[in-house]
């Protein structure tokens, strides 16, 4: 097909430069997730970035985007390399060596931030491959009858159309096809966690008012900078203690399972959770006490934390006084009396009551280092967190929700209050700026988790508000003060406006 000047209608051109990329996007992530490597080149580029970074961009960006950061910068790149794609296509109608190249230095560039993943074998650099081989493969395929002469329109846009539904069909498909994945989904249905009792909810906990005291697993929260959840293999999962102790030690799920067992209801919680949020829950944790283990181990004078690692490289530092302290802190194989789901850290993930999970709830967790605070820098400190993050005083109302309206008379309004290992002494209620009423509250099985209250006022029609403000065991009143979430948890008194007809 020798022939001179552009071929084929202009705008052909950069669709299939989109589509072709879309198509490598899609295969590479099918190999990703197939061959079982958390680093998907795109994830693996967005994770690069975010490493480099520089302090106070990514402060910015954290504060309005919360924890949710990578999915946020996963999308801008893939917006990006669609346009990169439309470009690449549309210069292959002049030169079609153009196209070719750029595939292959976007390629180098994935490979490379593959590469530079923590804790990935060389497996990441397979679904790198796969997708320049599609991208190129694809394009060729689909700009051919183009390169006619006259060019081949219809055949074209047919050829397109198919390449861009397989596409779709692979891209979709991907996340089910993990080996990893499915294997360990069936691994943890036949798991026999003896020791593990089903959660009864303690008499008087639950007001049955507003959203129930005990979380259903299905509506907890989940929080990670996991774009894909490492699926471990339960049989092969060990974590590792070591560092400053006196003899290291190497668990396996069975060596964990043959200690004493603790069962706890414990409220978890995110730094992230603003004013009247929603990331936060209660649920029934089994599992075995880290202070025994670390007793096993024999902690070294000196250290003062440790620093915990997941599956996926993500770290965090946590003081070593609550894990040794009388605390129910854990390494926790059951959630709701079930195996933990995997997006909530099977096979074994950390739970300590009164620290928010940034510094303390590691999921997939496999090393624990005994250490300094100096050396224990995890995951989100250098992005703009605090080093510690104890659980503020924090209250919330669950009923009426903002722009309810009401039926006038008495009502009942409603909500919970929290801050673990403190505890809650009180809770009062302000409503249209009123005195603050005390209300009534539930009871709960200790400081761990949160506690429900109710409060019932008379109500006229019209335009209303309420207020809540907690008071802790310890004296201490909450803060009308409006902090934001980042550096270390939001202050201030929720707020709902509702109406009464
Ligand atoms: N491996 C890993 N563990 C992690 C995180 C993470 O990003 N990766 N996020 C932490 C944060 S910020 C919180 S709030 C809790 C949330 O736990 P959940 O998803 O089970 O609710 O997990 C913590 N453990
Ligand atoms: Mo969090």
């Amino acid at each position: 097909m020798t022939q001179s000047g552009p071929r084929g209608p202009s705008w052909q051109w950069p669709v299939a430069g989109v589509v072709a990329g879309a198509s490598g996007l899609a295969t590479s992530w099918f190999a990703a997730n197939a061959l079982h490597v958390r680093a998907w080149p795109v994830v693996a580029v967005a994770e690069w970035v975010i490493r480099h970074t520089p302090g106070h961009v990514a402060e910015t960006a954290i504060q309005h985007l919360g924890h949710r950061d990578k999915p946020v910068l996963v999308s801008i790149i893939v917006a990006l390399l669609t346009v990169i794609f439309a470009l690449l296509g549309a210069a292959g109608r002049r030169h079609w060596w153009v196209p070719i190249l750029g595939f292959l230095v976007l390629g180098v560039v994935g490979g490379l931030a593959v590469a530079a993943e923590r804790a990935e074998g060389g497996h990441g650099q397979i679904a790198v491959m796969i997708g320049l081989l599609t991208w190129v493969g694809v394009f060729g395929l689909i700009t051919e009858p183009l390169r006619y002469q006259p060019p081949e329109g219809r055949r074209a846009a047919l050829r397109l159309g198919l390449v861009a539904a397989g596409a779709v069909v692979v891209g979709a498909f991907a996340p089910y096809v993990g080996r990893g994945r499915r294997a360990v989904e069936q691994a943890r249905s036949r798991l026999r966690l003896t020791g593990v009792t089903p959660p009864v909810v303690p008499t008087g906990a639950d007001l049955g008012l507003a959203l129930p005291w005990a979380t259903p697993t299905g509506a907890f929260y989940r929080i990670d900078t996991a774009v894909s959840p490492p699926a471990l293999d339960p049989s092969t999962w060990r974590v590792r203690i070591h560092g400053m102790v006196e003899r290291e030690l190497t668990l396996s799920l069975d060596d964990l399972l043959a200690r004493q067992r603790t069962q706890a209801w414990i409220t978890l919680n995110c730094v992230s959770n603003p004013v009247g949020g929603d990331l936060i829950g209660n649920a029934w944790w089994s599992g075995v006490l880290l202070r025994s283990l670390l007793a096993e181990a024999g902690v070294k004078s000196g250290a003062d934390a440790v620093l915990q690692t997941s599956a996926d490289g993500w770290t965090c530092g946590t003081p070593l006084s609550a894990l040794q302290d009388d605390r129910n802190a854990m390494l926790a194989v059951a959630m709701n009396g079930a195996p933990l789901p995997i997006n909530h850290g099977f096979p074994v993930r950390t739970i300590v009551p009164g620290l928010y999970g940034y510094v303390s709830a590691c999921k997939w967790v496999v090393d624990l280092k005994v250490t300094t605070m100096d050396d224990a820098v995890g995951y989100w400190i250098p992005l703009g967190w605090a080093v510690k993050g104890p659980v503020k005083l924090a209250s919330r109302i669950d009923r009426p929700a903002s722009g309810d309206v009401v039926p006038a008379g008495t009502y009942t309004i409603a909500g919970v209050a929290w801050q673990q290992e403190t505890g809650i002494a009180s809770v009062e209620v302000s409503v249209d700026g009123g005195a603050w009423q005390k209300a009534t509250l539930g009871r709960v099985p200790d400081d761990e988790t949160w506690v429900q209250w109710r409060i019932d006022v008379p109500l006229t029609s019209g335009a209303h508000q309420a207020q809540v403000r907690a008071v802790s065991s310890s004296g201490e009143v909450q803060t009308p003060v409006r902090r934001d979430v980042v550096p270390d948890g939001a202050t201030g008194w929720h707020r709902v406006d509702f109406e009464v007809s």
